[in-house]
């Protein structure tokens, strides 16, 4: 009975899947949560602190954690690690004196056996920037087709008009609806 229970919960989408956003103090994290929110994604409930939202697409719901990207704050990153689907990773796609030091937590993070089955969507923040770096540009310098065991993907967006975050919650609601 449990079982099909769950089996039934899965069908009509009323699973929760949790999302994790990280990267770098100032790559975008909030802003980008704030505009899954005003955008394509309908709020469906302010959830438990100020950087948890529930969002939900298309009936399919995400429990998306922002969590701060301050040196400081980097080595907690694991303890949210238990049981998520989605690892979004934001870039600041103007720093790039930075970018060596994200592929390294990048790669880090994705040797860390809780997220073995995480999938891994690479946010190319700030493309409204000048010399802001491509998509391109950013998936080989975070050297992101070495990576076999993740399904990865990598959007070009910009937090301030939201242009690119429809294509990434469509992405990730086609990750989760395939596993
Ligand atoms: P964080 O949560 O990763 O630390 P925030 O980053 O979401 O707080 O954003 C850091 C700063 O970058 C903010 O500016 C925010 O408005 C800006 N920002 C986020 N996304 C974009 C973007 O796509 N384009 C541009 N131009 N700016 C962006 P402030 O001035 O508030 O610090």
């Amino acid at each position: 009975m449990g079982i099909l229970f769950a089996k039934l919960m899965t069908v009509f989408g009323d699973r929760e899947h949790k999302v994790i956003i990280v990267g770098l103090d100032n790559a975008g994290k909030t802003t980008i949560l704030y505009q899954f929110l005003t955008k394509e994604a309908v709020h469906t409930s302010p959830t438990i602190g100020s950087n948890v939202e529930e969002i939900s697409v298309r009936k399919t719901r995400f429990l998306v954690w922002d969590i701060g990207g301050q040196e400081s704050l980097r080595a907690s990153w694991s303890s949210y690690y238990c049981n998520t689907e989605i690892v979004i990773l934001v870039v600041d796609s103007t720093d790039r004196e930075r970018l060596t030091l994200t592929k390294e937590e990048l790669h880090r993070m994705l040797a860390h056996e809780e997220l073995q089955n995480a999938a891994v969507l690479v946010l190319a923040n700030k493309q409204d920037m000048k010399g802001s770096m491509t998509a391109a540009e950013i998936s080989q310098c975070l050297t992101l087709s070495s990576i076999t065991g993740h399904s990865w993907h990598v959007q070009a967006c910009c937090a301030l008009t939201g242009e690119g975050l429809p294509a990434s919650l469509d992405w990730m609601r086609s990750r989760v609806l395939a596993s």
